[in-house]
């Protein structure tokens, strides 16, 4: 199928196209859709919407894109599959930027106020969630969305009089975006994830890197050099997990209590907060940093903070049952998150660690899990499609039972677990091959644990 003359091509039907679509009809932009699923979900209804829209589902080799105006990609979209050959190298004389782009690029174009980017392979959620509490309190009206939830052009839509807009960005989002200019630009940290699309961990980090492209601040983690810019920023802001050097921010004692400090200032003390673990407090040094680097005044953010009780899905403590702790860390979806879950649960456990672990891989080498697993697990209950190359990377270190899925995996857990242990669903990978995503497998996971916590409860069961 031939693209008519001078039309945008919006490729995916998902949450982006959708809000990639909203968008250019609100700008007047002739375009049409295109989808590689057959039936896409919510077909029907956006072409009820759109009556006048053209939709193309199928292989996108068959279309004939010479003569589009440009094409805008959806994230879940590789940009060098087939039928998208060399688009993001060509230059686009209408635009001045690459023939394909993504939401991200359209959005810097239409945005007026100031926007603050969070990138990482973990914690990008928690950090934006927790900057957006910051701003608030400090009286900023900040929009707050991207990849975390509302699209970054239904945020436009929604609060054109946003003063700040707060961006949690994907390394897909980053590699469709040719120019950024964030005020304040965050790259967390780094480990092995989407693989399966970036082809090597270097290949990963440099689209995450596109984050600081034109960007006024920089707020990288001192502890991992790899997130720091490779092109220059005028202003960095570091911190660091551990006690801080120069004017980094960190964590270190002072008179016999764990605070966060800038410098050598001591801001406030870890035991006023509800969210807990040394990630979760590397986690706050970043959003500080950031707010910082944005203005904001540093009682507003510490109130804030204090008040922050975290995201669900996140080391989220469900029920305490038989002296048991049952956590849904399902957000755990790469080595790196379940490494932090395992590290900060079992620094204060009395007993051991159940991991329930498996899905789909990405790509990534499961084998950093083992030696901490050595260290403070009981079993790892491993399901889904990558159970197999997990059971190969952990069984010379903790004793591991293939099951069918999660729930089977939690009734294991419920026969091993004894006072003092832990039942911790960090699965190390992604949801899709048995749950429509991660959300869901933790909403099982807390559903199951509900009800036996009632059956218990009912039947009298000390708990
Ligand atoms: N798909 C096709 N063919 C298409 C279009 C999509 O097969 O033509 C498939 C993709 O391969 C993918 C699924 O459809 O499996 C969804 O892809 P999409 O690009 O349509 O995704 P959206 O619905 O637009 O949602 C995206 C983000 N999803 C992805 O990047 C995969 C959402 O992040 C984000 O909330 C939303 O935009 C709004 O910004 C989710 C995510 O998993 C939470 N992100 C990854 C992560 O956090 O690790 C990057
Ligand atoms: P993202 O949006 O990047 O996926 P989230 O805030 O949703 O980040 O957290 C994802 C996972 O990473 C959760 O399992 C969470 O417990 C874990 N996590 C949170 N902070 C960190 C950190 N600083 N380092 C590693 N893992 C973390």
């Amino acid at each position: 199928m031939r693209v008519a003359n001078g039309v945008t091509v919006v490729i995916g039907l998902g949450i982006s196209g959708q809000a990639i679509c909203r968008h250019l009809a609100r700008q007047g932009t002739p375009f049409m859709v295109a989808d590689t699923r057959a039936e896409p979900p919510g077909l029907l209804t956006f072409k009820n919407e759109n009556p006048g829209v053209e939709v193309y589902c199928g292989p996108l080799t068959a279309l004939d894109l010479t003569n589009a105006y440009e094409v805008v990609v959806s994230p879940g979209v590789d940009p060098h599959s087939p039928g998208l050959e060399g688009l993001l190298e060509r230059y686009n004389p209408a635009t001045g930027e690459p023939m394909l782009v993504g939401e991200i690029a359209l959005f810097v174009r239409a945005v007026n106020a100031p926007v603050a980017a969070i990138t990482g392979s973990n914690a990008k959620s928690t950090v934006t969630t927790l900057l957006g509490e910051m701003a608030r309190a400090a009286g900023v009206k900040a929009a707050v969305g991207g990849n975390l939830g509302t699209p970054a052009l239904d945020l436009l839509a929604e609060c054109p009089d946003a003063e700040l807009y707060i961006l949690e960005l994907s390394s897909f989002q980053l590699e469709t975006t040719p120019y950024l200019g964030a005020k304040a630009a965050a790259f967390l940290n780094l480990c092995e994830d989407h693989l399966d699309r970036h082809g090597d961990i270097m290949g990963y980090r440099c689209a995450k890197q596109r984050i600081f492209l034109g960007a006024q601040s920089a707020i990288v983690s001192a502890d991992d050099a790899l997130t720091w810019p490779e092109a220059p920023v005028d202003h960095v802001e570091r911190f660091t997990a551990f006690a801080p050097k120069g004017n980094d921010w960190g964590l270190a004692e002072k008179d016999g209590e764990l605070m966060l400090f800038h410098g050598d200032a001591a801001w406030l003390s870890t035991e006023g907060l509800a969210i807990a673990g040394r990630h979760n407090y590397a986690n706050a040094l970043a959003a500080l940093a950031m707010g910082k680097a944005l203005g904001f005044a540093k009682a507003p953010m510490c109130q804030a903070l204090a008040a922050f009780k975290g995201l669900p899905h996140r080391s989220e403590v469900i029920v305490r049952m038989n002296g048991v702790m049952w956590v849904n860390d399902s957000k755990g979806t790469n080595v790196g998150a379940t490494l932090a879950a395992i590290q900060g649960i079992s620094a204060s456990l009395k007993g051991k660690v159940i991991l329930l672990a498996g899905g789909v891989g990405k790509g990534a080498d499961f084998s950093p899990l083992a030696t901490p697993l050595a260290k403070c697990a009981k079993a790892a209950l491993l399901f889904g499609a990558d159970a197999h190359r997990l059971e190969a990377a952990l069984s010379s270190s903790v004793p591991v039972h293939l099951v069918d899925d999660l729930i089977q995996a939690m009734e294991v857990a419920w026969e091993k677990a004894e006072p003092g242990d832990c039942v911790l669903l960090s699965p190390a990978c992604a949801s899709l091959d048995q749950f429509v995503n991660y959300q869901a497998r933790g909403d099982a996971f807390r559903y199951w644990v509900e009800q036996k916590y009632k059956q218990h409860n009912h039947s009298g069961e000390r708990l």
